[in-house]
């Protein structure tokens, strides 16, 4: 068949919530539709390779589903019934709404509700400029990042870490509780540069046999929120064996006495029975990091998903730095880099205008704000009108049950401005299309690297969508608050604005020349041979957890969240998990799907049809006990809900852990609810934050038998698992 050629390749970043942001080669058909989507080769970090999903993009812009148009609800909320609308009839109507709930309750009861579905910075924060201009209710945004950033705070200081393409020059990667393979395929690409160029060793720390599992040459899978204690028996074997760092630890280090006492006690047997994996398994471990100066310890977010997050994260963390590890090129810890880039979007967020006196809603805590929960809704007003913006809260939030019931007040003025027709949007009374990212103009960081990305405009939207900054500003004006500070500005006056706050020195012409800057700092700095992020600079091991200021540290009015007594001195295992008694025997993990992003592009054919359907993964013991068949239907539950769904029987979970991959659509599921009905909206300590890996639920057997795609679940995740042992 004959291709037509490309017309052009534009040059962007990819916009979706993936720590990677990759620089994209995008082809533009003379018709300007996106063709195929590569990664940029000249890129250092993205080094050519993107995930699948991405490079399929054409799939999700030109979807036939994509909302083209505004809709405006018909008939009985959630019924799905919605009429056509005039952008400018909906912009009133929105105003109309927003203003008739402020006359009566006063501006916090709107609270404009936003995420990462994209990560720019203009059609991201711009919603913010809205909120503090009209002094709606603020988002303390913790559904992601807050145990991951904050337990890394604690011990650092700072956040950021050793260059991630250092682990290029490792002798031996760890990738612990992040499914790599899955959710940010670049860093497989360069620890797979260690292992072909060096011979470096490839330790997985995860709970079950995922992609990335797949590649370990040691494969630790323990029972899930037990890493703090593999982390303490790792330090303890190192004080024992004298392969602790002395001489780092005395310069560089609180309390190494304090923390070597403290851990006499936390030896392998003690972490054995804790996480389940074999003493040899751990010594195997430790020997390993002991003897390997350039040990990358790559953390991810997956293991703070859980009650103890925050303290876990601190834990492994601690690790390296017994070891000395950070001293060596290729050596040390990385999470994020979040800290690095100083990028002041100030005027996109209308931060003049910013409120302290405001009050800021948990944003994992819609259902209890929703409903009403005085204590969520901080003593102040119901929140009865809403604009969101990337982000599908009635898919992904905890406690999904409560958020539905939420969602689906009569007295709700719900607007949702989205690219489908998502669980959210069809419970709205407002639907707005928006555009996708080569159809605006923005500019994004990556988190998980250190590049600042220029993502312009590369076609003409469908003539009905809108970019969120459009609808931002035509909102400000109909809402009276044009002229506040921020307003006004098109995308490219406001990233040149910030281009130049940030003491970047160009403008967005010369970035659509470079493409992207790289932020990354020095080896000192990044290894904090120049001193830790404290004010001594010393690392701790004795965590002020009440404190240490973090990027995202609940705002004065909120105070401490979660069981913040039981958070540990010293590194430790934080035993908090949800209870696990006979009613609820198993613990239930809700991890990511490889073909899915989040809730997106589980809208499309190719991610769909990789990914079958959702499915419950149990370990034959627990299998035969229950009297379960491959592909039987069971019914998961406990005392926030119950869902029902085949199950494709695995060695990949240990005995007493089921997984389920993916944020499919509620409407996926038999009964119309997702997995979310099933996960947890409690904070964890001391931040807050969603423990979406850590819940307990009880199993039975659901009646129906349904073919499912269990072999080829089997094929996935039993692949070689090479262990050294
Ligand atoms: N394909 C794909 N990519 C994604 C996403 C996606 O949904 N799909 N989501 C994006 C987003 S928003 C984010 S924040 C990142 C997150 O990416 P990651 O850092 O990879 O975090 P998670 O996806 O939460 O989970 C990673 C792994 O942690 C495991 N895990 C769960 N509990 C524990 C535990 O107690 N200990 C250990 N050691 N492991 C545990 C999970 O089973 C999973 O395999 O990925 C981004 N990229
Ligand atoms: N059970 C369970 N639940 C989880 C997780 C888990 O591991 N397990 N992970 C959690 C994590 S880490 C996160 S970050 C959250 C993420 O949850 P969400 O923020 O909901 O995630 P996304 O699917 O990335 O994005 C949501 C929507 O943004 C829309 N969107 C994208 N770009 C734009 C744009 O430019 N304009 C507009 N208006 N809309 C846009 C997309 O179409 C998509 O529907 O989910 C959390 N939920
Ligand atoms: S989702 Fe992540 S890995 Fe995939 S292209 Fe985007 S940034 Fe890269
Ligand atoms: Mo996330």
């Amino acid at each position: 068949m004959n291709m037509p050629l490309p017309a052009s390749v534009g040059h962007s970043a990819c916009p979706h919530d993936c720590p990677s942001t990759c620089a994209l080669d995008v082809e533009i058909g003379a018709d300007g539709r996106v063709g195929r989507v590569r990664g940029a080769a000249g890129n250092d970090y993205t080094a050519g390779v993107i995930c699948a999903k991405v490079a399929r993009y054409a799939e999700r812009i030109h979807h036939p589903d994509r909302l083209l148009k505004p809709l405006r609800r018909v008939g009985e909320k959630g019924a799905g019934a919605f009429c056509e609308i005039a952008w400018d009839d909906a912009l009133d109507l929105i105003a109309e709404r927003f203003v008739s709930a402020e006359q009566r309750f006063g501006s916090e009861t709107v609270w404009p509700y936003f995420y990462a579905g994209t990560m720019g910075l203009v059609q991201r924060d711009g919603i913010k400029r809205l909120t503090h201009a009209k002094r709606y209710s603020n988002q303390f945004s913790t559904i992601c990042t807050n145990m991951a950033w904050t337990g890394w705070m604690m011990g650092a200081g700072a956040l950021r870490g050793s260059n991630p393409r250092e682990m290029a020059q490792s002798d031996c990667v760890v990738i612990w509780g992040t499914n790599a393979v899955a959710t940010q395929v670049n860093v497989m690409t360069h620890a797979m540069k260690a292992r072909k160029s060096r011979g470096a060793k490839i330790v997985v720390v995860d709970i079950y046999d995922n992609a990335t599992m797949a590649q370990a040459d040691l494969a630790l899978k323990l029972k899930p929120g037990t890493d703090g204690a593999l982390a303490a028996a790792l330090m303890h074997i190192a004080f024992r064996d004298g392969s602790a760092d002395r001489a780092y630890l005395a310069r560089y280090t609180d309390d190494p006495a304090g923390l070597e006492t403290h851990l006499s006690t936390r030896g392998p047997r003690w972490a054995s029975a804790i996480t389940g994996l074999a003493v040899d398994e751990i010594e195997a471990f430790a020997a390993l990091i002991g003897r390997t100066d350039r040990t990358f310890f790559r953390l991810g977010y997956g293991f703070t998903r859980q009650r103890n997050g925050a303290a876990a994260m601190h834990a492994a963390l601690c690790v390296p730095a017994v070891y000395g590890h950070w001293q060596y090129e290729g050596g040390g810890a990385f999470h994020s880099n979040s800290g690095i880039f100083g990028i002041d979007g100030s005027t996109i967020q209308g931060a003049a205008d910013a409120d302290p006196t405001v009050r800021h809603l948990d944003q994992s805590r819609i259902g209890a704000v929703l409903t009403g929960e005085a204590a969520a809704l901080m003593g102040g007003p119901p929140v009865t009108a809403m604009l969101v913006q990337n982000t599908n809260p009635a898919n992904v939030c905890p406690d999904q049950r409560k958020v539905i019931e939420g969602l689906s007040r009569d007295d709700l003025f719900l607007c949702v401005h989205e690219h489908f027709m998502t669980d959210t949007a069809k419970l709205a009374d407002l639907v707005l299309p928006a555009t996708m990212f080569a159809e605006h103009d923005d500019i994004y960081r990556g988190g998980g690297q250190s590049h600042i990305v220029l993502g312009p405009k590369l076609t003409e939207p469908p003539s009905g969508v809108r970019t969120n900054h459009f609808v931002v500003e035509a909102l400000a004006k109909r809402l009276g608050v044009s002229d506040r500070p921020g307003f006004g500005l098109s995308e490219r006056q406001l990233i040149d604005d910030l281009l130049h706050r940030s003491g970047l020195e160009r403008d967005f012409g010369d970035l659509a020349q470079e493409r992207w800057i790289d932020k990354a700092v020095s080896f000192e700095e990044a290894h904090f041979l120049n001193g830790f992020g404290h004010p001594d600079g010393k690392f701790r091991f004795r965590p002020d957890w009440r404190g240490t200021p973090a990027p995202n540290r609940p705002p004065a009015s909120v105070g401490l969240l979660g069981p913040v007594e039981a958070l540990p001195t010293f590194p430790d295992h934080m035993d908090v998990p949800e209870a696990q008694d006979t009613d609820h025997p198993y613990k239930l993990a809700t991890s990511p799907a490889r073909q899915f992003l989040n809730s997106s592009f589980s809208e499309t054919k190719g991610a769909r049809s990789r990914e079958g359907r959702p499915t419950l993964m149990i370990h034959p013991d627990d299998a035969g006990r229950e009297g379960l068949g491959d592909g039987m239907l069971v019914e998961i539950g406990n005392r926030r809900g119950s869902v029902r769904l085949p199950v494709a029987i695995t060695r990949a979970v240990r005995p007493g852990v089921l997984v389920h991959e993916g944020l499919w659509p509620n409407s996926d599921f038999l009964d119309g609810e997702g997995i979310n009905v099933l996960t947890s909206a409690d904070p964890v300590a001391p931040h807050g934050g969603a423990a979406f890996h850590d819940t307990s639920v009880w199993l039975r057997i659901s009646g129906e038998e349904h073919r499912t795609q269990a072999g080829l679940l089997e094929r996935r995740y039993e692949g070689p698992v090479r262990t050294e042992r």
